[in-house]
């Protein structure tokens, strides 16, 4: 539905250009400078009612063309003028309700969070591909925390998740994913071949170990994602993804299920779990903590005591 290689090229080189990007960013206010470290895994009260704010960092490099920011657990979200206030909130409740799945007001993990504030991820929201503020952000960002975007034209808040519908769960997903966990849990996330138990996962999702795109998939694969510019790194942080919200049970209705067939078999959590044993363990392990819970664009732990 996006263009994902494109994104994971950017992905790669932003972080390949992590090394040098705290003496870039050194004389201005960095992304997330104004947000409160409040120290621990409660959010504060006044992140429980999002509130959409001018950009406070319009002079950081590659942020300029955003005029609107809403600070979440730490982290940001940053739109361009044209993207709807209603969709800017949306994307602020999901990555909330990802990080905070129970929605009891305490983060889930402390580790993930922690290393999502230092990496200063942000969800960075255009108006569209190709738009100015797009434009800028790939040309001048130097961080390290983000690793997709999400478009205007891609988000649906009355259909949160639903394939072809709204890419928030799955954009926001990916940068968690790739700036955090990896980060932190590498012998379960890291994107390498032979890496780590996604990738021996994915190995036997895909009948093979492919490093390249095998041109046509073996008959018993069930993850044979046909964009061969997607390298092996990409389709491991995509495989992740179609994990964890299949187990959360948004692909779950007929319409998906055939839409996707072209790259992804087991749309059900009980297909999941009986198909590809390996990755339905890892994500369910409680020890990584992985939001189990499908989003709904609504965060409110008052609500959910
Ligand atoms: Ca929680
Ligand atoms: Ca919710």
């Amino acid at each position: 539905m996006l263009k994902w290689s494109s994104l994971i090229v950017f992905l790669i080189m932003v972080g390949c250009s992590s090394s040098d990007s705290g003496e870039s960013n050194e004389d201005t206010s960095d992304p997330t400078g104004s947000v409160p470290d409040n120290g621990g895994t409660n959010p504060t009260d006044s992140t429980l009612t999002f509130t959409i704010e001018e950009n406070p960092d319009p002079s950081v490099s590659g942020m300029a063309e955003f005029t609107k920011y809403v600070s979440v657990l730490g982290l940001s979200v940053y739109a361009e003028a044209g993207v709807e206030d209603a969709y800017v909130l949306h994307a602020a409740h999901v990555l909330a309700e990802l990080l905070d799945n129970d929605e009891d007001g305490n983060i889930d993990d402390e580790v993930l969070i922690t290393e999502l504030r230092n990496r200063q991820a942000l969800v960075p929201m255009f108006n569209r591909e190709g738009s100015a503020a797009e434009n800028d952000f790939f040309e001048n960002y130097r961080g390290e925390g983000v690793s997709a975007v999400l478009y205007g034209t891609e988000i649906d808040p009355s259909q949160p998740g639903r394939f072809g519908a709204d890419a928030t769960i799955e954009e926001i997903m990916h940068t968690i994913n790739h700036v955090g966990h990896r980060e932190i849990y590498p012998d379960a996330f890291e994107l390498e071949p032979d890496s780590s138990l996604l990738t021996a996962a994915m190995d036997v999702a895909r009948g093979g170990q492919f490093v390249y795109h095998p041109g046509t998939y073996p008959d018993d694969a069930w993850y044979h994602y046909d964009d061969t510019t997607c390298d092996y790194r990409c389709m491991a942080i995509e495989y992740l993804y179609w994990a964890q919200v299949t187990n959360m049970g948004i692909l779950n209705d007929p319409q998906t299920c055939q839409g996707i067939a072209n790259e992804w078999e087991p749309c059900s959590p009980e297909l999941l779990e009986s198909m590809d044993t390996l990755v339905h363990a890892l994500i369910t392990d409680p020890q990584y903590k992985l939001p189990q819970l499908a989003p709904d664009g609504s965060y409110g732990p008052a609500a959910n005591p």
